[in-house]
């Protein structure tokens, strides 16, 4: 009898042992039936509210990069969500009819968030943002912080005109087919503003400088972002001076640059997108800012209630938005091999942050 209870004791004792790995196994084996459960929890993300979005391009979408690839990110983030739809307005090239356009968008109250994309936005909508206390903005290509309906990215613009100036100074002092022996280079602009005074035009001169400090820079203004016949005519007086590199920061103007720098033998340097084949054998070197990627991400966060609003995001080159393209075979063609390995040693170490460039307060 005595054995048997030991026996009983120690049966139960075990029973109580094991008992606890038996019901975790058999828990780990329910898991996987579990699962759809899972699923039917995240259903109500598909009957999401709608969410409508404004794309708001302030000018023309054709031939403006950063434009196009606003509504690009934008058509991309929109195409993943169901619930989610866009409008794109232009503007077009009356600026002074921006505001009373935005307005008129806005005063619809149907669209949940507007994206719109240049420095100057932020401050066109800033009236109208009080007036529709509820309406939220996001801007990329800008800079606001602080505002609670409004959120920006803006690009460090220091860092793609540099490594396109330091390009610019390579072949301005080269014997490259073109290329005089004045230490002249130049850049075409639609307009003034903030953003281009103090950080591409600066930063562009300070690259090519960084090759040679005596160089210098012949800076001409169209006056708008359409008129490739003005854009043509400064590029011919610039090349009289004896300018051979020129930049483009004119939008829908620069065709008139590239048809001079062809006729002439002369380099275009072009900012914001690979668009090395819309003028091969000229267009020597492009700078690109990721604005389709950005665009996307954004929106996506948008459509989740994930944007921060009131915050301004200051992006650089680290953070994967800014780059040179450096790997198309026009740039591989018209470059001389020794001259692209200077380069990319320069554009390395912006891209790695061994040289700082900061942006500064605009
Ligand atoms: N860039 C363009 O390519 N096309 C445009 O029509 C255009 N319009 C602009 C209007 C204003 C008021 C400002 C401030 C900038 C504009 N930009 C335009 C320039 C753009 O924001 C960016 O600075 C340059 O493309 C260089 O990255």
């Amino acid at each position: 009898m005595k054995s048997n209870k030991k026996l009983l004791a120690a049966a139960v004792i075990f029973l109580l042992l094991i008992t606890p790995v038996l019901v975790f196994a058999g828990g780990q084996q329910e898991a996987e039936p579990e699962a759809p459960m899972v699923e039917k929890e995240e259903a109500p993300e598909k009957k999401a509210e709608p969410f409508a979005l404004a794309v708001v391009v302030p000018g023309v979408t054709a031939g403006s990069p950063l434009y196009e690839q606003l509504v690009e990110g934008a058509q991309q983030a929109v195409d993943k969500y169901p619930n989610a739809s866009m409008k794109v307005v232009e503007l077009g090239f009356n600026q002074a009819e921006w505001a009373e356009k935005m307005t008129s968008i806005v005063a619809t109250g149907k669209y949940d968030v507007v994206i719109s994309s240049n420095p100057s936005m932020p401050f066109v909508c800033m009236e109208l943002a009080g007036q529709f206390p509820d309406q939220k903005f996001i801007f990329v290509d800008a800079f606001i912080e602080g505002h609670p309906q409004m959120a920006s990215f803006l690009y460090n613009q220091v860092e793609q005109s540099y490594m396109l100036g330091y390009l610019a100074g390579l072949i301005t002092t080269s014997d490259m087919t073109g290329a005089n022996a004045d230490l002249k280079i130049g850049i075409v602009v639609a307009q003034e503003y903030p953003a281009l005074n103090k950080m591409m035009v600066p930063g562009f001169l300070q690259g090519a400088q960084a090759v040679n400090a005596d160089i210098t820079l012949d800076y001409r203004v169209v006056g708008n972002w359409y008129d490739a016949n003005k854009a043509g005519e400064l590029a011919k007086s610039m090349v009289d001076a004896g300018v051979d590199v020129i930049g483009v920061i004119c939008g829908g103007a620069a065709p008139g640059v590239f048809e001079v720098a062809k006729e002439r033998n002369k380099y275009v340097m072009y900012w914001d997108d690979n668009s090395y084949a819309k003028a091969p054998g000229v267009i020597a070197g492009c700078g690109a800012l990721h604005q389709t990627k950005l665009v996307s991400e954004v929106v996506e966060d948008a459509i989740n209630g994930k944007v921060k609003f009131g915050t301004g995001v200051k992006l650089n080159s680290r953070d994967g938005y800014i780059e040179f393209i450096g790997d198309d075979p026009n740039y591989l063609d018209i470059i001389p091999a020794a001259m692209q390995a200077e380069h990319k040693k320069v554009v390395d170490s912006i891209m790695s942050g061994s040289l700082v460039l900061e942006v500064p307060e605009l």
